[in-house]
């Protein structure tokens, strides 16, 4: 079968095309991270804009840390399928809007050459959690490996604060230009958190120009903060196969989703940009609602779905919400979270919605994606949650079921978490230091030193194990 490039554009059945000729695009974002969810969300969001309004809005995607994007995309001129899995069936479409993905070490100067370019006005990420290379603490982790390098003068940047930082110190010399920084990952006040670790990084970097840039990004680089939401499983080849037989050529990019998409964003820009919202997107003075209800109960009961549903021997979201405990234990979770979201929210549409996205029978999103990460996710999604609780007077018994449920998948074989190392030790010392030393991992010594909470979890933890998921409800 022909490889989908723009030559097999042509020969695409009816209404399969992108929404605006590939070829009409200049580059004027640039993306760390160009990963399915990239793909599947504000790509998607930035070609609708186009096709409203024009601007030549294309995006040059720096792959972070794998090749194998920049090998399934290069050859396919960067253009890949969205198949959009509603209940009634899929709907395969090409999105043309991601005009090139390179690597960010390999194409290092690009990068930076592209970050001082007047034209690029947008930088996107999403890189996960892991990729800020955030301390605890919150601030840029300067033990990292990537970070101590790059702040040694590795001639590559490697981390992202790193390529940021040596983007805008360029971009002040090259042009001055003004430029929004608009991360799009799970993290709470996500645009002050990048502000941070670049200004971090600059203020540690030695560089004789360090104040007079420092100057220069507060007066001229805008992180506005976003809440992203659409569910985005990894692509497995059984996707790839049903995409090209869909568009009639090979597409081996193809990345697949539900069809909600949310996108909420900080109207607090310093450049221009595409209309995101004319195709849906939300612009308003502040997140922090839409973001603490969202990373608390969709991530949140994701992360709790994904403990107690690995554990239970189920595969997908779908799967183990067909388990008698699974809509139980997440409208508990939800109800008492709930508690913790500022007043004049609609948690209760917003959770039949979740119900419903999550039994969604047609996607197949793997426990196992977004059990990933866990020492990343927990504090963001569960911790915070649980100490307004907690210190507001209320008893939070499905926040204790959550953290007895991630640290019984701690000792789980297949664990995969940059803390793992840790995470396995703390399991090694007496029995009843395991909770507590796990709890110390997050950088939640707080947590770790109530003995009341951590015989709470302790407690749940041996139900759990004992009567498996069920012990849940
Ligand atoms: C998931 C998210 O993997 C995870 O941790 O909770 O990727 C989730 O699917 C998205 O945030 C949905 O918008």
């Amino acid at each position: 079968m022909t490889r989908l490039n723009l030559g097999a554009l042509t020969g695409l059945p009816e209404g399969t095309g992108p929404l605006v000729d590939p070829r009409s695009l200049g580059t004027r974002i640039v993306h760390l991270g160009p990963g399915a969810f990239h793909r599947a969300h504000q790509a998607v969001h930035t070609e609708q804009a186009e096709a409203l309004h024009g601007g030549g809005w294309g995006i040059v995607g720096f792959s972070q840390r794998g090749r194998g994007v920049v090998g399934q995309l290069a050859p396919q001129d960067g253009l890949y399928s969205l198949t959009l899995r509603t209940p009634d069936g899929p709907r395969t479409r090409v999105v043309g809007q991601l005009r090139e993905a390179l690597h960010a070490a390999d194409d290092a100067d690009r990068l930076r050459a592209l970050l001082a370019s007047p034209r690029v006005t947008v930088v996107t990420l999403t890189v996960t959690e892991k990729g800020y290379r955030r301390a605890p603490g919150g601030g840029l982790d300067t033990t990292d490996p990537l970070v101590a390098a790059d702040l040694a003068g590795a001639p590559v940047p490697g981390s992202v604060p790193g390529q940021l930082a040596h983007g805008l110190r360029a971009r002040r010399v090259v042009c001055g230009a003004p430029l929004n920084v608009v991360p799009c990952d799970n993290m709470a006040d996500n645009g002050q958190v990048v502000a941070r670790l670049v200004r971090e990084f600059v203020q540690a970097s030695g560089w004789d120009d360090r104040d007079t840039l420092l100057a220069w990004i507060d007066e001229a680089v805008a992180f506005p903060s976003t809440v992203v939401d659409r569910i985005v499983p990894a692509t497995t080849d059984a996707d790839r196969d049903a995409a090209s037989v869909a568009l009639g050529v090979r597409d081996e990019a193809a990345v697949t989703g539900e069809p909600f998409t949310q996108w909420v964003l900080q109207d607090a820009f310093a450049a221009d940009r595409p209309r995101w919202e004319d195709t849906g997107a939300l612009l308003v003075p502040d997140v922090a609602p839409y973001q603490v209800m969202k990373l608390r109960l969709l991530n949140g009961g994701h992360t709790l779905l994904s403990c107690l549903g690995l554990a239970d021997g189920r595969g997908t979201v779908a799967d183990a919400m067909t388990a008698p405990w699974a809509e139980p234990v997440l409208r508990a979770y939800a109800a008492e979270v709930a508690g913790s979201l500022p007043a004049g929210l609609d948690v209760d549409g917003y959770v039949d919605g979740l119900v419903a996205r999550f039994a969604n029978p047609a996607m197949r999103h793997r426990l196992r994606q977004i059990a990933t990460d866990g020492s990343l996710k927990v504090p963001e999604r569960w911790l915070a949650p649980l100490r307004e609780l907690r210190a507001a007077g209320h008893a939070t018994p499905a926040l204790v079921t959550a953290v007895a449920a991630w640290a019984r998948h701690t000792r789980d074989e297949r664990l995969d978490d940059p803390a793992a190392e840790r995470l396995r030790a703390a399991w090694q010392g007496p029995a009843d230091r395991g909770v507590p030393a796990l709890l110390t991992v997050l950088g939640a010594e707080d947590l770790a030193g109530d003995r009341h909470f951590v015989a709470e979890v302790r407690e749940r933890l041996a139900a759990l194990d004992a009567h498996g998921a069920a012990a849940s409800i």
